[in-house]
């Protein structure tokens, strides 16, 4: 029984009726009863109300705050009876109203009830605030299912189940817009696995990766305060005992850009501020750090702290992390000089040297404090930023950067550097995770990525974050609906369609080659004079006519993306795509006595054996070949490929409101959420569907004794003699092809009888017995 049984106990059997989901239909009430009615208040929002009268086409109701109001009976939305207030499932209820479904999860997310399942995904409303739910004693209450209501806890752990019993990889796909609570809710599935113990303190080493990542991976956005800026899949292994063993963390395209650049009341990454504010007095004095609001690259956006968060107190939780995962103190030394290091590059400033606006570096205290804490002299630094090398029909020529070109050169630099920086963590903690020998089928990953974003500015960082959820969308439609209804199809059972919103036009407009945005995006890149504007003219040439792409003026253009729409504006695409970083500072990193960058630019030279053969990169390294766009492209393709081969379990991430405060509950913000996605439609098909199914094999030889005549041997026979004998109503089961369906609740009735037949024949014998005595 369980979970599936108090389904079907609801008192208007889901499966019985089409009613529910439809708009407007008021023929279920009569005037008579006090009826509980869904109203949409002047405000938009729905009301739960109870009819006082209906005459003809108008009802008097009763708001909650005991107002009264005259409303068209047309507009009123039928709601569950009260019994039904607050279900666990969504499926339970009867009425799937968008109201009722509204209602109940604003029901249970005033009582804290953050999390509500909606057939097969969990649905978590982020309480922005404390909430009771998490600990030891909970942890131990799922472990040994003395609590079964719906948590993260419950997902890890039926992922855990799954994974022994099958033998099969899990996954656990965290979706939701930013500031939704993804890694939040990441953690807390962490800490359940992690709960399981591995022996040598691999657990908590996994837990610390967190307060690392997040340091030099998240910031504060005008979305979330804790922003992710990069994506991360962690893959936790387990010994055959059912203990950890290892993990391993893979990294999807950080926000490079934000350490150069950040829009006004956003911060660059947090472990900048964590470190000019917690660094003890010698490491401040050796890495010769000033406040926060001295440094020019964050001085642009004028926020420097964010509310409720100790950024001194954070630097010794992270610094402590980095302990935990054996990161030596000089190898944190070097992290940390190389975080000062980025910050003063910022402010090396240049002098103009000719009337051509050629330019050297000024020697003064940020030129000397990066090259003190690189290593290198400031010779060195200024040819880096201030000359490049190039090679012009076979011959050498060394040409003067412009201040444009300078400060572009020393930007690059370092964002390199501090993606260089985050590159050398995560391989780190990777080092300290190691797994050991790997096993298959014994492993469960949780992906975390950025969500959905749309600001009124997007770059191309939105664009790739928003790809990237697109992707993800559409893993979400190919487990849920595609693949279950192609099940019941190839079985040949009778199956109404459900639809759903399709996100694969929106895909195909990304990754249509040669005239997808990437293509389109790939090509002008090797453009030498292309621009934002001729790269924007030509989307709006090629793709004007696709249902999910809209020119605008100048260099914007508008993507229709399953969670709606975003105007991008060009600005940078380019630029940002093409990512260079000239063989002049890749030279100048592999010189420097530091050693992560010095690895770094080793790595890259190695991998470019032959500098001059990329056409439109003049001096860069062949690992440079690749654009942003279709490295990233790849890199999610090949992590699409990586789930395909796990059993996922989904979690649905809602963001009530936009202030990120607590007890603020925004209809039409949830609404905008759960339609985008497809919730409804999930617990539509979970209902309508058939989620039990059996082969005719397995299902004769479990019931086929109990059987009163047997006329066959043949498993399908058998399978509908005992269906017919247990009284199984035909819309309750579909015969397929090779196996059985069920409905909600069906298998678990047929169980108890199963179990009542045997303990029957019991208690017949023993009666017997007592008469005889
Ligand atoms: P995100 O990962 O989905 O956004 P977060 O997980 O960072 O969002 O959540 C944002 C904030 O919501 C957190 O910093 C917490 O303050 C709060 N929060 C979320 N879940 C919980 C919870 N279960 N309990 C308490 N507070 C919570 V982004 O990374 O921006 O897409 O790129
Ligand atoms: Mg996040």
């Amino acid at each position: 029984g369980g979970e599936a049984d108090s389904a079907s106990s609801a008192p208007a059997p889901a499966a019985s009726s089409q009613r529910d989901t439809r708009w407007g239909d008021t023929s279920s009430y009569g005037a008579k009863k006090k009826q509980r009615v869904f109203c949409q208040l002047p405000n938009g929002d729905w009301a739960l109300c109870t009819v006082i009268t209906t005459s003809g086409d108008e009802s008097v109701v009763k708001v909650p705050e005991g107002k009264v109001l005259r409303l068209q009976t047309e507009s009123l939305q039928p709601a569950n009876p009260e019994i039904l207030d607050g279900v666990d499932d969504l499926m339970q209820l009867s009425y799937l109203s968008e109201p009722s479904v509204l209602y109940n999860l604003q029901y249970r997310y005033s009582q804290d009830m953050i999390y509500t399942k909606a057939g097969p995904v969990l649905v978590a409303v982020n309480p922005f605030k404390k909430v009771a739910l998490y600990g030891d004693e909970y942890i131990t209450a799922y472990r040994s299912k003395t609590m079964d209501s719906p948590h993260v806890y419950a997902i890890a752990d039926s992922a855990l189940r799954e994974m022994k019993r099958d033998e099969v990889n899990q996954s656990i796909i965290i979706s939701g817009e930013s500031g939704a609570g993804k890694t939040e809710t990441a953690k807390i599935a962490m800490q359940y696995l992690a709960s399981l113990g591995g022996g040598s303190g691999i657990e908590y080493e996994i837990l610390q990766t967190n307060p690392i990542l997040e340091a030099f991976g998240n910031a504060k956005t005008l979305r979330n305060d804790n922003s992710s800026r990069f994506g991360k899949l962690i893959e936790i292994h387990f010994s055959t005992t059912g203990r950890i063993c290892g993990a391993m963390i893979q990294t999807f395209l950080l926000e490079k850009s934000r350490v150069v650049q950040c829009a006004v009341g956003e911060r660059s990454y947090h472990i900048f501020y964590q470190l000019c504010a917690g660094a003890p007095p010698t490491l401040r004095e050796k890495l010769n750090l000033k406040k926060v609001d001295e440094y020019k690259y964050l001085k642009q956006s004028c926020c420097y702290s964010i509310a409720g968060v100790d950024d001194a107190q954070m630097f010794r939780t992270v610094t402590e992390a980095m302990n935990i995962v054996h990161i030596s103190k000089e190898d944190q030394d070097n992290v940390f000089a190389m975080v000062s290091a980025v910050l003063w590059l910022g402010d090396v400033s240049f002098t103009i040297i000719d009337n051509e606006n050629h330019v050297e570096i000024i020697v003064e205290e940020a030129a000397e404090t990066v090259s003190r804490l690189l290593g290198c002299s400031i010779e060195d630094l200024n040819l880096a930023l201030s000359k490049r090398h190039m090679k012009v029909n076979n011959e050498n020529i060394v040409q003067k950067l412009t201040l444009a070109q300078a400060t572009d050169t020393r930007d690059a630099l370092a964002k390199a550097l501090y993606a260089s920086l985050f590159e050398w963590l995560v391989e780190q903690i990777n080092k300290s995770l190691s797994v050991g020998k790997r096993r298959t089928g014994r492993s469960i990953s949780i992906l975390d990525i950025y969500g959905f974003e749309s600001f009124d500015k997007n770059s191309f960082e939105q664009f790739c974050i928003n790809y990237a959820n697109e992707r993800l969308q559409q893993h979400f439609n190919r487990h849920l609906f595609k693949l279950e209804q192609e099940e019941y199809v190839e079985d040949g059972i009778d199956w109404a369609k459900v639809e759903f919103e399709d996100n694969q036009d929106c895909l195909n407009l990304f990754e249509k080659k040669p005239l997808g945005l990437l293509s389109l995006l790939d090509e002008e890149s090797t453009f030498p004079n292309a621009t934002d504007l001729t790269f924007a003219s030509k989307l709006k040439q090629h793709l004007d006519n696709n249902s999910c792409f809209r020119g605008e003026r100048g260099k914007a253009f508008t993507v229709r993306h399953y969670a709606g729409e975003v105007a991008y504006d060009t600005s940078g695409f380019l630029e940002k795509n093409r990512d260079l970083l000239h063989m002049d500072s890749i030279q100048f990193l592999a010189k420097c006595k530091l050693s992560i960058p010095q690895m770094f630019a080793s790595k890259m030279l190695a991998q470019s054996d032959n500098l001059e053969s990329v056409p439109y990169r003049p001096s860069v390294a062949d690992s440079q070949k690749l654009s942003v766009a279709m490295k990233f492209k790849g890199q999610l393709f090949q992590l699409m490929q990586r789930l395909e081969s796990t059993t996922p379990h989904f979690i649905r991430c809602i963001k009530p409101n936009n202030l990120q405060l607590p007890a603020i509950y925004g209809q039409e913000l949830v609404l905008q959420q759960l339609k985008c996605c497809g919730v409804l439609e999930v617990v539509r098909i979970s209902r309508s569907g058939y989620p039990t199914r059996m082969t005719h094999q397995k299902f004769a030889r479990r019931y086929g004794f109990l059987l009163e005549d047997v006329a066959s041997q043949d498993p399908l026979s058998v399978s509908v003699a005992i269906l017919h004998q247990f009284n199984i109503l035909p819309e309750m089961y579909q015969v397929g092809y090779t196996k059985l369906f069920f409905r909600t609740g069906q298998i678990g009735k047929l169980e108890n009888t199963r179990n009542r037949t045997l303990h029957g024949v019991l208690r017949v014998q023993s009666c017997f017995r007592g008469y005889q005595a």
